[in-house]
């Protein structure tokens, strides 16, 4: 990672950033993609892919006026990833466990404000996953990798397992700019041939709908599990197998050496009986956490659908 203004390598690479780069690209390479996915149905639930929310994801000025560049940065959370290779019980989604066990949106906010501080900026707007923004598209404008036949995107040197978030700023910073990275993905399908209920409809097209992810991380009252679905695995928050098997991770987990301490909601949800708790005490448990996001229902419902 390349240091920015007066904030060293060693700086950046403490609050987990792996890589960051910058654009003046207001709008979104992809954008045709995007169109024809929610043309097609395969947002399926997710309705806030294909509501008003959608025009303003044409381009970044339409969500905030002022745009003229974007600071966009990839977290890494390869060494809780590495952790969810060991057989377990349940899997949770590495990035749950990859920031300390917080929800990642507050971890990330924290270290993006204090980026602003040190660089001296004041006059800005994030975008941490939430906003009417096509995130990995405007980290393809920055330089920082392609798009993966699972729809990630995947950076040559990292993999994919990190998160992606940006500064969007009102005035250019002249910085330097990499060009698009190109495909590497090849011949190989090993994504589309592991995911368990053939969610990746074709390259680099994912249907929500059939996704393990969007049913246990978007749905929030009881509802089928998609045709496929692996009760032996324990997908129990989000699904990592297609970045699981993607070649492009192999060599970056291999390179990591610490250990990942078990997180709090781990422990908690070893401990506690999930099963006869009530909302409130759910709430109180995962406050802060990624597992908050579904409530006890949508929870009860993956655990359920897993007995075994
Ligand atoms: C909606 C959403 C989901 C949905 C839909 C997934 C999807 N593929 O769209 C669900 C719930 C299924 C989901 C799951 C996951 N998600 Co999600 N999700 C989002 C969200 C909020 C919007 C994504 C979006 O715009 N989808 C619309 C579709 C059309 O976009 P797309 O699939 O990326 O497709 C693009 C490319 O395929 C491209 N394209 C297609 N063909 C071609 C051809 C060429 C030549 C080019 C250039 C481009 C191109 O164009 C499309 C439009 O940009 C973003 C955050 C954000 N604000 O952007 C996070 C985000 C994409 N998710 C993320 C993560 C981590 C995940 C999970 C790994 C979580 C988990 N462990 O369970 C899984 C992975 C599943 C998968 N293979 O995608 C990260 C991805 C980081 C990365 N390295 O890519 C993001 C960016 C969140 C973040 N802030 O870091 N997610």
């Amino acid at each position: 990672v390349n240091s920015l203004f007066n904030l060293s390598t060693e700086k950046l690479h403490s609050w987990q950033i792996i890589d960051w780069g910058y654009t003046e690209e207001d709008i979104p390479l992809s954008l045709k993609y995007y169109d024809n996915w929610v043309k097609k149905n395969y947002h399926g639930p997710l309705i806030y892919m294909a509501d008003e929310r959608k025009e303003k994801r044409k381009s970044l000025s339409s969500f905030y006026p002022a745009f003229q560049s974007a600071l966009v940065f990839l977290f890494d959370y390869k060494k809780a990833a590495k952790a969810n290779q060991q057989n377990q019980n349940y899997q949770f989604a590495a990035y749950t466990k990859g920031f300390d066990g917080l929800d990642y949106h507050l971890w990330i906010k924290d270290k993006l404000d204090l980026i602003a501080k040190e660089i001296g900026i004041t006059d800005y707007v994030l975008s941490i996953d939430a906003q009417p923004v096509l995130e990995r598209d405007l980290a393809y404008r920055a330089g920082l990798g392609w798009f993966g036949k699972n729809s990630m995107l995947i950076n040559q040197k990292e993999g994919s397992f990190f998160l992606i978030s940006s500064i969007l700023l009102p005035k250019k910073l002249n910085l330097a700019r990499r060009s698009v990275a190109t495909d590497h993905c090849g011949n190989c399908t090993r994504c589309l041939d592991a995911c368990p209920t053939q969610a990746i409809v074709a390259d680099r097209v994912v249907d929500a709908a059939k996704c393990i992810s969007t049913f246990t991380i978007e749905l929030f009252k009881d509802a089928d599990a998609p045709k496929g679905y692996p009760t032996e695995r324990g997908e129990i928050f989000g699904c990592d197998i297609c970045q699981e098997v993607c070649p492009w991770n192999h060599k970056p987990l291999s390179t990591v050496t610490e250990q990942l301490h078990k997180v709090e909601f781990e422990k908690i949800f070893a401990q506690t009986d999930l099963e006869n708790i009530s909302n409130r005490e759910f709430r109180r448990l995962f406050k802060h956490t990624s597992l908050e996001r579904t409530g006890r229902v949508g929870f009860l419902k993956n655990l359920t659908k897993l007995k075994r």
